[in-house]
């Protein structure tokens, strides 16, 4: 399970709750404690425009995503060796990020941006790669498949061809639907409820469904909805990405002994 620690200050659900060092520190150890396996560090919001989210997140700048992420990644770096990953779509931010004691990247661009995946190639370290259409700003205009599932399984499958192209090895990649990134309520659904039909794929697969806004309600309001996604993705999902680490984990643990 990856806990998530949005280090911004616009996140949807929990924007500016942990930007400064020591809250990030005690939140990222708290995670941890509660049963987090990994956690992710993020310095832009990547909250989609066109929908709900208005006009949607703000673009950040390298050297501004850089100058939130370090000072943080670096504290917590300092205080565990559990496994970090940075969520960016920036290559520049990847490379510093690495440098910094990063053990891997999590693009919701999926290799957008060359320098990023140079970036992982060298590393070698593992990469999400994320499926989603449009750029952020619009991303919930205009929105159409046929068949959500086939479609966003085949665009992946090029996201992992082309990962290879760049000189990433397929062994370091996960592959994710993006739950919300340009898929309207039933497609997110569609995305939830049939996972393991991206298992063909070959690579395990992250769901980051927790507090989405296909759940309706207002963010705080969604942990209901945030576990069911992940109880119905048991076995399917290899990673789920979550901000609630204490109620996924008991929600897993109960799932676990009922079904042994
Ligand atoms: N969702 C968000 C951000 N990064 N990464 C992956 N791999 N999959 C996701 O579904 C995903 C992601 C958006 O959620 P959050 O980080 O809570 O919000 P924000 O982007 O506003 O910081």
């Amino acid at each position: 399970m990856l806990g998530i620690l949005n280090l911004t200050p616009d996140s949807f659900s929990d924007g500016g709750l942990w930007n400064d060092p020591p809250r990030a520190v005690e939140r990222a150890l708290s995670m941890l404690e509660e049963g987090a396996d990994l956690l992710d560090l993020g310095a832009e919001s990547t909250r989609p425009g066109g929908g709900v989210y208005g006009a949607g997140a703000a673009e950040v700048p390298a050297e501004e995503e850089i100058a939130r992420l370090l000072p943080l990644l670096e504290a917590v770096r300092r205080a565990t060796d559990a496994p970090l990953s940075v969520d960016t779509r920036k290559g520049e931010v990847a490379e510093r990020a690495l440098a910094a004691g990063a053990d891997l990247i999590n693009d919701v661009s999926a290799l957008a941006d060359p320098r990023l995946a140079r970036a992982v190639a060298e590393a070698g370290c593992p990469v999400v790669l994320m499926h989603s259409r449009g750029e952020l700003p619009t991303m919930q205009r205009g929105i159409h498949f046929e068949d959500v599932v086939g479609e966003v399984r085949a665009e992946l499958a090029e996201a992992l061809a082309h990962a290879r192209s760049a000189g990433i090895d397929e062994s370091q990649v996960v592959l994710d639907p993006g739950i919300g990134f340009g898929k309207t309520r039933e497609q997110n659904l569609a995305l939830i409820a049939r996972l393991g039909e991206l298992s063909a794929l070959g690579r395990p697969l992250l769901l980051g469904a927790s507090r989405k806004s296909f759940m309706g309600r207002g963010p705080a309001e969604r942990l209901g909805g945030s576990l069911a996604a992940v109880a119905w993705t048991f076995g399917s999902a290899a990673i789920v990405r979550v901000h609630d680490v204490a109620e996924t984990v008991q929600l897993l643990d109960v799932w676990e002994a009922l079904a042994a």
